[in-house]
């Protein structure tokens, strides 16, 4: 009987999943705060519950998963897991629910409209304004970078990566290279997109986009010696995890002109604080992780999340799963 079968809702989602997860009959307890619980409260609360709905602000590690191995199932409202150990779920035997492919267009979105806000310093001019810094027009001044034509290197081209390159070939006619862990022939025929080697994608990009998973191999993995091997010229956008680059590095290699710019919807730490030396920087954008902030792509997430549980009450199958294999002894 779902109605004894108790869901925990970690954060305010969008309404339509706590709608969903109600009228399929569970009982749904949903923390009604901004801030998220700290690992304490939601250790206590998830002891008290049967299925968990939660996502990065929820630490689940091995601390967390001990306190509440009796969990039948964790639904993450996000494509990225990075908050969960899922090492030890595994080995418990609890399902992990993702939410992949929700966000591509919006999170594509935003690495697009990072790199044209970069490309041609709009952040820092916009303050420019307001601080009253607009005099007069100055010919030579403000000088921003065409895209049409240039190289765009995509680092991890999956969902994500493929919506960037489409939209970055419809419109500059970008040329796309990428470095991925397997090959994605889809992409070679559909963008002409050619896979290149991490250090010829790091010399051959004039933007590299970022839109890898953060695993222990992609921890910092751009980092000092990586920016080195960057033209110049380059702008890098990250939209997937703030620790995926190196930030002190990050800083280092604009401020001595080894690459050009920077636009970033992923810091490290989370949130920035405004007097990040990041912010008074001509050419980089930052942006406070909105990558999947729209109306669809949350709406779509809460769904999704939702239906992970529902389907896994229901049939032992949940659509979208992190780690398929804890469902063959169920
Ligand atoms: C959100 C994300 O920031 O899906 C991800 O991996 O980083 C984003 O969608 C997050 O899920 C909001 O809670």
């Amino acid at each position: 009987d779902r109605a004894n079968k108790r869901v925990l809702i970690s954060r305010i989602f969008p309404e339509v999943g706590v709608e969903r997860l109600q009228s399929a009959g569970f009982t749904v307890t949903a923390w009604d705060q901004d801030r998220p619980m700290t690992q304490d409260e939601l250790i206590e609360q998830a002891k008290q519950h049967d299925a968990l709905f939660c996502t990065l602000s929820d630490k689940i590690d091995a601390k967390f998963l001990g306190e509440c191995s009796h969990l039948d199932i964790i639904s993450q409202f996000a494509v990225g897991y990075d908050n969960i150990d899922i090492v030890e779920a595994t080995r418990l035997g609890i399902p992990v629910g993702f939410t992949p492919d929700a966000m591509s267009n919006a999170t594509a979105d935003i690495a697009f409209g990072l790199m044209i806000a970069t490309s041609r310093k709009m952040f820092f001019m916009h303050k420019q304004i307001l601080s009253g810094s607009w005099t007069s027009f100055k010919p030579n001044a403000n000088l921003g970078m065409e895209l049409t034509g240039k190289t765009l290197g995509i680092y991890g081209l999956g969902r994500i990566g493929m919506e960037m390159a489409k939209r970055c070939k419809g419109a500059y006619n970008m040329k796309v290279i990428y470095h991925n862990r397997t090959r994605n022939e889809a992409a070679e025929k559909q963008l002409d997109a050619a896979y290149v080697a991490f250090a010829e994608l790091l010399a051959q990009s004039d933007v590299l986009s970022i839109h890898c998973a953060l695993t222990a191999d992609t921890r910092e993995i751009f980092n000092k010696a990586a920016f080195a091997q960057m033209k110049p010229t380059s702008i890098f956008i990250n939209t997937s995890r703030g620790l995926v680059h190196n930030e002190p590095d990050l800083i280092e290699a604009l401020n001595a002109g080894t690459i050009w710019g920077a636009g970033l919807d992923v810091t490290n730490p989370e949130p920035m604080q405004p007097d990040n030396p990041l912010l008074q920087m001509e050419n980089v954008s930052v942006l406070p992780h909105i990558g999947s902030a729209t109306m669809e792509a949350r709406g779509k997430m809460a769904q999704m999340a939702a239906e992970n549980i529902i389907e896994f009450y229901r049939s032992k199958h949940v659509p979208h799963i992190v780690n398929p294999e804890v469902l063959k002894n169920k």
